[in-house]
C-alpha cells in the first residue's frame, strides 16, 4: 500500500486540496461521514458539505457550520477542516461527543464561496477578493455580490451597497446568488432540525448574534448573549485571546441580508457569526503559524455553543 502524506491542517490549502480532503475524510470514516452536494456556484462548481453523525435511523437534530462565504478569509476554511478533524477524533474517546453525534448531525461546508476562494488564490492582486464571482447588472462592469448581504433578511435595507463595484454589494435581489440559494434551500427545508447555525468569518475576534438590523431584537437575545459570553470565556481559557460578544450594530455597525439573521428568522435558535483572529495586525492574511492557536480557541468556543444547544 502507498503511504499517504498526512494532511497538514496548519497550512492554507487551495480548493482542489480541500475537495480532496473531503473525499479522504469520508473514505476514512464511512460510518460517520457522508458528502452531500447541495448547489452550484455561479461558475457551476458543485457546493458540497460533510454530514457527520451516527446513523441511528431516528430523526436527529442538526448543527450547521459554513466557512469561506467570504473568499479572502482563509482562516475560516482552515477552521472548518480542523473542526471536522477534532469532532471525529473526540468521537473516538469522549463519551459526550459520542452522545452528541448520536443525537445530532453536523453539516459542515468547508468553502461556501468556492469561485471567490479560487479567485483569491489566483495571484497577489486577487488575494483580498471578498465577494462571489457573478457579473454585475447591465451597465455595471464590476464582478461579485457580497453573499453575506444577499440573504432574505431585511435585504437591502441597511449596511449594504447597491453599487456593484462595492465590497458590500447586496445583489440584484434577495437571494439572487446561487450560493445563497443553495444554503437557503438546504437549511430552509430542514429548519426544524437545526439547533445551531454557525457561520465562520475573519477577522476581528467577535462572536456576533442576531440581528444585524438595529430595529429588531432576537426573542432569545438574553440567552444568546449568555451563551456567547460563555463561549468567549472558553476561548479566552485556551490562549488568552479576547473575543467581543454582541450584535453587529452594538459591536461595530449594522447590516442586513446576512445568513445569520436569515437563519434566526427561520426559527433556528442559536445563530452566531464567528469573526476569528486577528484584530487587524495581519487581518485577512493571518500567518500560517497562527492557524493552530486560532483553530484551537475557536473550537473551544464553538463546542461551548453546540454543547449548550444540545443539552437544552
Ligand atoms: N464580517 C461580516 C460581514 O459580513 C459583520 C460580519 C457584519 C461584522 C457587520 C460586523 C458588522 O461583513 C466580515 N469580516 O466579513
Ligand atoms: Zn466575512
Amino acid at each position: 500500500t502507498v503511504e499517504r502524506a498526512e494532511y497538514d491542517y496548519f497550512k492554507y490549502h487551495p480548493m482542489s486540496e480541500i475537495t480532496g480532503w473531503m473525499a479522504q475524510i469520508q473514505k476514512e470514516n464511512p460510518d460517520l461521514v457522508s458528502i452531500m452536494d447541495y448547489g452550484k456556484t455561479y461558475e457551476k462548481r458543485t457546493i458540497s458539505l460533510l454530514k457527520i453523525g451516527v446513523n441511528t435511523g431516528e430523526k436527529k437534530k442538526a448543527i450547521w457550520m459554513d466557512c469561506g462565504i467570504h473568499a479572502r478569509e482563509w482562516i475560516a476554511p482552515a477552521f472548518c477542516q480542523y473542526f471536522v478533524r477534532q469532532i471525529l477524533d473526540a468521537y473516538k474517546k469522549d463519551p459526550k461527543m459520542q452522545e452528541m453525534m448520536k443525537n445530532m448531525d453536523f453539516y459542515v461546508t468547508p468553502v461556501l464561496n468556492m469561485d471567490g476562494y479560487i479567485f483569491s488564490w489566483a495571484n497577489d492582486s486577487t488575494r483580498l477578493w471578498r465577494k462571489n464571482r457573478s457579473p454585475g447588472p447591465a451597465g455595471c462592469d464590476c464582478y461579485g455580490t457580497d453573499l453575506n448581504r444577499n440573504f432574505d433578511a431585511n435585504w437591502g435595507t441597511i449596511g449594504v451597497s447597491f453599487n456593484c463595484c462595492d465590497q458590500t454589494y447586496c445583489g440584484k435581489d434577495a437571494m439572487s446568488e446561487p450560493e445563497a440559494q443553495a444554503v437557503t434551500f438546504f437549511v430552509g427545508t430542514r429548519k426544524e432540525d437545526f439547533l445551531c447555525f454557525l457561520t465562520i468569518h475573519s477577522y476581528g475576534q467577535l462572536l456576533l448574534l442576531p440581528y444585524g438590523h438595529p430595529n429588531f431584537t432576537a426573542p432569545n437575545y438574553d440567552e444568546l448573549m449568555k451563551v456567547g459570553l460563555a463561549a468567549a470565556d472558553a476561548i479566552k481559557k485556551v490562549h488568552g485571546m479576547h473575543y467581543t460578544v454582541g450584535t453587529s450594530p452594538d459591536v461595530l455597525y449594522p447590516n442586513s441580508g446576512s445568513s445569520r439573521d436569515w437563519s434566526r428568522m427561520q426559527g433556528i435558535p442559536y445563530t452566531f457569526t464567528f469573526e476569528l483572529r486577528d484584530n487587524g495586525t495581519y487581518g485577512f492574511e493571518l500567518p500560517e503559524d497562527q492557524i493552530k492557536p486560532a483553530c484551537e480557541e475557536a473550537y473551544s468556543g464553538a463546542l461551548e455553543i453546540i454543547t449548550y444547544a444540545h443539552n437544552k
